[in-house]
């Protein structure tokens, strides 16, 4: 019997980041009538999924990630019939839509919390988890401490006082996000409520934010560590799990939808547990090994990019895990170009990158202008972050009298507010995203709007965003893309093949797709074993490559054959 792969495996997805991706009313916002205006635009590119970061009511103190309106949309992106209108647009061009669901926290405006921290004995307390002080020792009277060591994600301590009711309440991202009470069954209801009403309006899914810390199995102490003190307690527990398959079998289990978790702090075998094959929880996890090994013990400090660390982790986790997401960027993530591309090959590296991203096993997400090779921010100044995180981040490395050149230097680096630039649509100055060339966004446009642009790679037959759509399509015909398994042929620090086949696809015969890359900077020949491999194949086809001539493999070099393979 021929296995039916699921719409959300066969499909491509891309991530709009609504704030930065169209701004249609000038007011230097993106919006949603700007995200309406640009679906044909992902129709041509080839995606088949979008991934909506929130849109909800939120006073933006971490950028629509604190909700203050689970079913209200921020007007300062339109209103709830643009929405609707977004969603059936969608439809029409057979796009499916997730949104993202926030719900380890929820805004300090929202109505429950505003409720929750009234009073001790407000029906809302339990919503939020509230917990006394310790009584300082050296300050007996005075302002107490915290009740455990544990630090919140912005770092900083993870709870805050609240001089009303003398309690503290968790916050393990900023202050104005409070931790929901997962052991409050009333929170869970609430939650499944959200994702009916928006199911029911039609959506396709879910992006669940930082789902695997909901639930906080204790509040004691934790291991010291440089960061993320306490999150034995709250990383993954049992609680986790079982909440997950009651919003399966409660809610999600009646539509024909799709959920990905994303999961910080997550090994294998923590996100194989995540997403069982009897899909009782989870589709697929966003999981964060992949960025993050090349980081010496946080995320502040990076240790220079190094290929091979980011290929075994890519490829470790293909051999281990069935399915899951490939990503090389976000929201909240530097840009892949600047970070794992090459300064001085920037097409030809982001070209590997969308090769190796569109050809490995999983549902490959492309977040906004990655398909045109957009680059990190060009911020020189503290004024012109405007992402939470940084600003907490340069008054933490203030206080501890870190020179001015290091703080800027850490930001330029790894904040997130590289990726949140405003999608460079044109070469006007504010890179067409605001229709008016005058408009000033909201985040500084990157100066280099001048050349890497969608109008003009549209134009050009061998731009990035040309490729991005030629191995769109490739996915869509071969199918040993998308189905085939992962087997590797080769790995040296510096060159890669792969091979993905499927054999059980009668009309294919033993068809299968090979992948060979120089994750390098020197042009360099066929290694002997390689060499053979390829020479043991018959009928091999070159369906897309980097350079036009494979006799060698030059800097970046990549390529996708089919062949037969030889029994
Ligand atoms: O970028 C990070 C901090 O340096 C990550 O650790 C990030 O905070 C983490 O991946 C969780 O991200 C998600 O939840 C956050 C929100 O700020 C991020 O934008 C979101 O993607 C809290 O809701
Ligand atoms: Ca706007």
């Amino acid at each position: 019997m021929k296995h039916v792969i699921p719409w959300w495996q066969s499909k491509i997805a891309y991530q709009i980041y609504p704030r930065s991706f169209c701004d249609s009313n000038n007011d230097g916002i993106g919006d949603i009538p700007g995200i309406i205006s640009k679906l044909d635009y992902l129709v041509e590119l080839g995606v088949g999924i979008i991934w909506l970061s929130p849109v909800y009511r939120s006073p933006n103190e971490d950028m629509g990630y604190d909700i203050s309106g689970y079913r209200e949309i921020n007007p300062e992106y339109g209103t709830m019939e643009d929405m609707k209108t977004l969603i059936q647009e969608a439809k029409k061009r057979d796009l499916k839509l997730i949104m993202d669901l926030v719900v380890n926290h929820t805004s300090d405006q929202h109505p429950w919390f505003v409720e929750s921290r009234k009073s001790k004995d407000n029906p809302y307390r339990e919503f939020y988890i509230w917990q006394p002080g310790k009584t300082n020792p050296w300050n007996k009277g005075g302002k107490p401490l915290p009740p455990n060591n544990w630090s919140s994600f912005f770092t900083g301590s993870a709870w805050e006082y609240d001089r009303t009711s003398q309690e503290f309440y968790l916050h393990l991202f900023s202050k104005k996000q409070p931790d929901l009470n997962w052991h409050n069954p009333q929170v869970c209801s609430a939650v499944k409520d959200i994702m009916t009403f928006w199911l029911d309006l039609g959506i396709d899914g879910f992006r669940c934010d930082v789902i695997n810390l909901i639930y906080k199995s204790s509040l004691e102490n934790g291991k010291k560590r440089i960061s993320l003190t306490g999150q034995e307690w709250y990383n993954n527990q049992e609680g986790c799990h079982e909440i997950l398959q009651e919003l399966r079998q409660d809610v999600l289990s009646h539509y024909d939808c799709f959920v990905v978790g994303e999961t910080v702090l997550t090994t294998v075998n923590q996100a194989k547990a995540l997403c069982p094959p009897d899909r009782s929880e989870l589709d697929m996890v966003f999981t964060f090994e992949h960025v993050e090994c090349h980081q010496v013990n946080n995320k502040w400090f990076k240790t220079p990019f190094r290929p091979h660390l980011l290929m075994n982790t890519l490829i470790r986790w293909q051999q281990e895990l069935d399915w899951n997401t490939l990503y090389f960027e976000n929201h909240d993530q530097p840009r892949s170009t600047t970070r794992f591309g090459s300064k001085k090959y920037p097409v030809e590296s982001a070209k590997m990158l969308a090769l190796i991203l569109l050809t490995l096993r999983g549902t490959p997400f492309i977040y906004q202008g990655q398909e045109i090779g957009m680059t990190n921010g060009e911020f020189t100044s503290i004024s012109e972050f405007r992402d939470v995180e940084a600003h907490t981040v340069w008054a933490i490395s203030r206080k501890l009298k870190f020179p001015r050149w290091l703080r800027m230097k850490m930001l330029q680096t790894t904040s997130r507010d590289n990726a949140r630039t405003p999608m460079q649509w044109t070469d006007s100055p504010n890179g067409g995203f605001s229709s008016q060339p005058s408009t000033t966004p909201w985040l500084k446009v990157n100066s280099n709007c001048a050349t890497i642009n969608v109008a003009s790679q549209k134009e050009e037959a061998d731009s990035l965003l040309n490729w991005y759509k030629q191995l769109i399509q490739l996915r869509k015909i071969i199918p040993q893309l998308i189905g085939g398994t992962f087997t590797l042929l080769y790995q040296d620090k510096h060159i890669y093949a792969y091979k993905r086949s499927l054999s059980s696809l009668a009309d294919s015969g033993d068809k299968i797709a090979i992948v060979v890359l120089n994750y390098s900077s020197k042009t360099r020949s066929y290694p002997a074993p390689l060499a053979q491999i390829l020479k043991s194949l018959d009928n091999a086809k070159i369906l897309a490559s980097v350079y036009p001539d494979t006799t060698n493999l030059p800097p970046y070099g990549a390529f996708l054959l089919e062949a037969v393979e030889k029994v």
